[in-house]
């Protein structure tokens, strides 16, 4: 149920808002939002044509330095074995394996895991919680939508600062549904768009800043826990929504993803960046072609341009994926654990292909841990272990594509 193509994928990318995209690196850099280059079989032959600009990217060294420059290429990625890690990684909360029974109340918390509130529970004072809901995506039978773009979603204000983010998905009904209805929203990426804006990996990306993305776990991102530190969003800055969402039920549904924002016009807020650190490089396409086994997925990270306070992080891993780890100079700094099926959802049901199977439905946080000078060296190792837990398939039988990204917020 989940094949890519990239092809198709620059193709809707350039004619989608073609008065956003200039030339050929936009249109390269832009791919890499979750482009899904990495393990696809399809359409690659005509990808040189149709993203020079990735291409140069990817072709870069690996000695990215102060700013970027980008482009750790995959061709550094150490797949080797990973050694055991105990604690509570890929930790199954739901009762694993087949029994077939899914749970009808969110299991509890592993102990000292971190796992960020929805942002109502942990509203700041002086902020509002702003709701918007985009759509209707209308999917087929057994359908997906691969990789589309919204290419001006509403953002939730201007002249002010983000200080939350969460994503869900709704269907008609007016409710949030996930897996055990069939339903997923497999990712999305939100990017500010507009004169002023880059991405801070990955700055090739004229005009385009990722802010926020989610998996499935629907995993809530808050600045602001500590400090005042927002999502800078300008008067004239527009928003691109990337989405890839999946119906796995033989009807037609229409899909809203609902974002909830926590947004603030406090003038003493200062502007966060955002390092999306990820396993295919700084301008990397974020997908990977699977395999089975104990595996760890990394590259030579990213050399800090800015100093500030690490102020939020969480892991992003497809299934079979166990940790995502941070490290600064070589240590460890975060660890994102992947739990799965501790909320109720998360665990497929009766009619699906494989039921009582638990997808990730949690990902730990870390927040105020430190702070990190321009000049150190951050990377991600994500862990896999298929044993542990299966990779995810598509409906043809083949494995999908995996990832290993984690989204780290920097108060400067
Ligand atoms: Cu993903």
């Amino acid at each position: 149920m989940r094949s890519f193509s990239l092809l198709l994928t620059t193709t809707r990318l350039v004619a989608a808002a073609p008065q956003l995209f200039g030339g050929s690196g936009l249109s390269g850099g832009l791919s890499s939002l979750f482009g899904g280059l990495g393990g696809s079989s399809g359409g690659l032959g005509s990808l040189g044509g149709s993203s020079g600009g990735l291409g140069g990217l990817g072709g870069s060294s690996s000695s990215s330095s102060g700013g970027g420059g980008g482009g750790d290429d995959m061709a550094g990625m150490d797949m080797g074995s990973s050694g055991s890690s105990g604690g509570m990684d890929g930790m199954d909360m739901g009762g694993s394996g087949s029994s077939g029974a899914a749970p009808t109340t969110d299991g509890p918390l592993p102990e000292g895991a971190f796992i960020e509130k929805s942002l109502e529970t942990t509203k700041v004072p002086g902020t509002q919680i702003v709701e918007m809901k985009y759509g209707p995506y209308s999917i087929g039978p057994m359908g997906m939508l691969e990789n589309r773009i919204d290419a001006n979603v509403k953002v939730p204000c201007t002249n002010c600062f983000i200080t939350g983010i969460q994503a869900d998905l709704y269907d008609d009904s007016g409710k949030s549904v996930n897996i055990d209805q069939g339903a997923w929203l497999h990712h999305m990426v939100l990017s500010l768009m507009g004169l002023g804006n880059k991405d801070l990996v990955c700055p090739v990306m004229i005009g385009t800043q990722r802010i926020f993305a989610s998996g499935n776990e629907r995993t809530p991102v808050r600045i602001n826990g500590k400090y005042k530190y927002g999502i800078k969003v300008g008067a004239g800055d527009s928003m691109m929504l990337l989405y890839d969402l999946v119906n796995d039920l033989d009807k037609k549904r229409n899909y809203y993803i609902v974002m909830k924002y926590e947004t603030t016009t406090d003038r003493e807020y200062k502007a966060v960046s955002m390092a999306w650190l990820d396993v295919t490089g700084n301008c990397g396409t974020s997908s990977v072609k699977p395999r089975n086994g104990q595996y760890d997925l990394q590259n030579s990270g990213w050399t800090s341009s800015v100093s500030g306070r690490l102020l939020s992080a969480t892991g992003h891993v497809h299934d079979g994926g166990k940790v995502v780890k941070l490290y600064k100079n070589g240590e460890v700094i975060c660890t994102s654990d992947q739990i799965y099926g501790r909320r109720v959802g998360y665990t497929e049901g009766q009619d699906a292909m494989n039921p009582g199977l638990t997808h990730i439905s949690d990902t730990t946080s870390c927040i105020d841990f430190g702070d990190v000078r321009s000049g150190d060296k951050l990377k991600i190792v994500a862990t896999y272990d298929t044993e542990a837990h299966a990779l995810n398939k598509m409906m043809d039988g083949e494995e999908q594509e995996i990832m290993g990204i984690s989204q780290v917020y920097i108060g400067s």
